[in-house]
């Protein structure tokens, strides 16, 4: 059957119904004050797309792996997702007040408590991958591979927001630097991560690390046309903001049509660098298709 490009592919559903009880039972197996895990579980048990662990689980199996074995790496690198977003929406960062269609944690909980429960998300995701169920050499691969993707997280927010970018980079391409940290790194770890749970050839892991650093950078852009063309209420979050603060977005570097053809032009180059996989990676395809053409 013939997917649409507008509904989530069958792959993203059914990683969310795999993944969404073992996020919360997850955090319940950590010793926690009840108030800490209170306000982690409202970071994390609420509604995200779930884009990243549904990365590392198809790229765990298009290796030929079973997902089983790559569900705590998608779990640690949706926690880091998690982290990011609630600190991104403190109000010394982004000051936002909406987030998955629900106030931001720091107004739930209030600043001191966002602010931890944020830390508190990053050793846990470091704990999962030390959990004695990955090989020594798994381990080290996956626990680097996210540490790095984290380290690069946090430099692309201080270029977003402090500055920093080399100055001899032209405008798209110091947004492009951006973008590829911002976002993009996590997006490509998160697919790495499941090439490494599935015991990847050379040639294969790196067949997802190109598809994942394409498809990460495409997944920014898509994010920039959305906070400009959609709607608050379908998007779970404020629209329009980027814009309004000055931020450097695709369409407000290149526009709107450029951006477009950008979008375009990623979807396919991830999608060639998946050739060497063949039809085991029928699932990145369509999923990739649909990152493309998303809504919210
Ligand atoms: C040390 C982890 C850590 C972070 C501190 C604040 C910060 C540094 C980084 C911010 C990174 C950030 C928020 C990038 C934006 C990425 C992005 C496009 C988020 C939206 O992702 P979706 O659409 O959201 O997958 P859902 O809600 O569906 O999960």
């Amino acid at each position: 059957m013939k997917q649409s490009i507008k509904t989530p592919p069958t792959a993203l559903l059914e990683a969310v119904e795999l993944i969404e009880p073992l996020l919360q039972k997850r955090l319940e197996s950590f010793d926690l004050p009840a108030n800490l895990y209170d306000a982690a579980s409202y970071a994390v048990v609420n509604g995200g797309k779930r884009v990243r662990p549904a990365l590392t689980l198809m790229c765990c199996e298009v290796v030929g792996g079973s997902r089983d074995l790559a569900i705590d790496a998608a779990i640690a690198v949706e926690f880091i997702h998690c982290f990011s977003l609630v600190h991104d929406d403190l109000p010394s960062i982004d000051n936002d007040e909406l987030r998955r269609g629900k106030p931001t944690l720091h107004i739930h909980a209030g600043e001191a408590m966002a602010v931890l429960a944020g830390d508190l998300l990053l050793p846990l995701a470091f704990e999962l991958l030390s959990n004695g169920q990955y090989t020594a050499t798994q381990q080290s691969k996956l626990v680097r591979t996210l540490a790095s993707a984290t380290r690069k997280m946090v430099a692309g927010q201080v270029y977003d927001t402090l500055g920093g970018l080399p100055e001899h980079l032209s405008a798209e391409d110091g947004l492009k630097e951006i973008h590829k940290n911002k976002t993009g790194a996590l997006i490509s770890c998160a697919c790495t991560l499941g090439g490494i749970c599935g015991k990847a050839s050379d040639a294969h892991l790196k067949a997802i690390q190109e598809f994942g650093e394409t498809t990460g950078l495409m997944f920014q852009i898509v994010d920039d046309l959305i906070d400009l063309q959609g709607e608050s209420e379908h998007v779970g979050k404020a629209t329009g903001k980027d814009a309004d603060a000055g931020k450097k977005t695709y369409p407000g570097t290149i526009g709107v049509e450029e951006s477009l053809c950008a979008v375009q032009s990623l979807q396919k180059r991830a999608e060639e660098a998946l050739s060497p996989l063949g039809n085991d990676a029928e699932t990145l395809r369509l999923f990739n298709l649909w990152m493309a053409h998303r809504t919210r």
